[in-house]
């Protein structure tokens, strides 16, 4: 088997697609070339319709748009959603065009709050204790880079790499520029939102920072966090700075002429908040989540639910599907989740669902599933209890698209 294995394509990648096709497939190389019929779901009447529409395999139905192809074919479009993803799944990994790890890059002036952040996230949705905080006020500057490496959405091994801030390290990432940044998926600016007398300096960085990739090929998708955005810090005066650093920062990245970006506060002190930032961000590695989404949404009109989520093992937020109780649901979720951590490993026992009662209708139900080693919750409000068996099926739905979150 292993010897018909393309080079670059791990036995793990393989083994995460069987579940989306008809048959024990010996030669993955040949998968391209293949009829779309042999991913699950499409029958050979499908495969006929497609193949009057020039989609005669699997390479080309991997290049297809699925609001066109639905308006050609009168196929549904969610359903064709979903095997167009399917095949650029399979394409990926017969092409060996799948990288095991990603690469995410914290970057910004020193004492911005890098390290403190990216601590705060490793340790899971944990409310800061008084030690913890002790720690982290008494963190020192980075020296050089930090690297860490962490499975992130249960399925996303990535590097997390933390630049120390110091001039001197930051001229030297400079110039040694391929090494440091090339093939970064995402990319974390990190600037103080209390250091008004810096905000030029960071400004200047991000820019630096911006055209290194340029120069490399590409920028990535960047996520600019306004940090040490604490509740007390807000004042009239305070906003309006802000205000005008958010100004500059667009202004940089019309220049390089990126809009893959998005500007949030953040703050150590507010866990749940930075959690749903970093999760944000994170979001932009995937192109598999509009599938999970789309399926979140089936699944809420099947249950007469409008609101879904889909949590890791550490509370980061997967997918959301909310439309009234966003903030209540992630709240209680991230909550539940850290309760069962606790209860795990401080009592060893396994809470399996969790419910809160808001009133008679109206229910927040949260369900470990817990696939191998990994674990994810899916979480929602519910009408009713009785409905919350349906969070199981959903869960079965979800995992062949969450084990391959990160390949694509
Ligand atoms: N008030 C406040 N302090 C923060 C926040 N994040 C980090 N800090 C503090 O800022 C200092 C520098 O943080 P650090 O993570 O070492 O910054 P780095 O140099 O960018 O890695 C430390 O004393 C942190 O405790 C925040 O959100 N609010
Ligand atoms: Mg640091």
């Amino acid at each position: 088997m292993d010897a018909c294995l393309p080079i670059g394509v791990g036995r793990m990648s393989f083994q995460r697609v069987r579940e989306f096709l008809t048959k024990e497939l010996v030669d993955v190389k040949r998968i391209p070339k293949l009829s779309p019929q042999i991913i699950v779901g499409i029958s050979s009447d499908t495969g006929r319709l497609l193949k009057e529409h020039n989609v005669k395999n699997v390479k080309k139905l991997s290049q297809q748009d699925s609001r066109s192809l639905s308006q050609l074919t009168g196929i549904g479009r969610s359903q064709l959603e979903k095997w167009i993803h399917v095949a650029r799944i399979l394409v990926a990994i017969s092409e060996g065009n799948v990288r095991d790890q990603k690469k995410i890059v914290f970057s910004g002036l020193d004492n911005v709050g890098k390290t403190a952040i990216i601590q705060t996230l490793m340790t899971g949705c944990v409310p800061v204790s008084v030690n913890q905080q002790k720690t982290l006020t008494e963190l020192g500057p980075t020296e050089g880079l930090r690297r860490e490496e962490v499975t992130l959405f249960g399925w996303i091994q990535a590097e997390i790499l933390d630049m120390g801030g110091l001039e001197q390290y930051r001229l030297k990432y400079l110039e040694e520029k391929g090494e440091v940044f090339g093939q970064t998926d995402l990319l974390v600016f990190v600037i103080d939102a209390q250091d008004y007398g810096r905000f030029n300096e960071a400004l200047d960085y991000l820019n630096s920072v911006l055209d290194v990739y340029s120069s490399l090929g590409g920028i990535p998708y960047t996520a600019v966090f306004l940090n040490k955005w604490d509740a007390e810090v807000e004042s009239p005066d305070h906003l309006e700075r802000l205000e005008l650093l958010r100004k500059n920062i667009a202004k940089i990245f019309r220049k390089v002429r990126s809009d893959r970006f998005h500007v949030d506060n953040t703050s150590v002190f507010e866990a749940e908040k930075l959690f749903l930032s970093f999760s944000t961000v994170l979001r932009k590695i995937s192109n598999v989540l509009p599938v999970i989404e789309g399926i979140l949404r089936e699944y809420g009109d099947l249950l007469g639910s409008r609101d879904l989520m889909l949590f890791d093992d550490k509370a980061l937020l997967i997918a959301d599907y909310t439309s009234n109780y966003q903030k209540v649901l992630s709240t209680t979720t991230m909550r539940m989740i850290w309760l069962r951590e606790t209860l795990t490993n401080n009592y060893s026992l396994k809470a399996s669902t969790m419910t809160v009662e808001l009133g008679p209708n109206q229910i927040i139900v949260c369900k470990p599933a817990d696939w191998e080693d990994k674990t994810v919750y899916i979480a929602g409000v519910l009408p009713s209890t009785e409905k919350s068996g349906v969070l199981n099926i959903l869960g079965e739905e979800l995992q062949p698209w969450i084990r391959n979150i990160g390949i694509i």
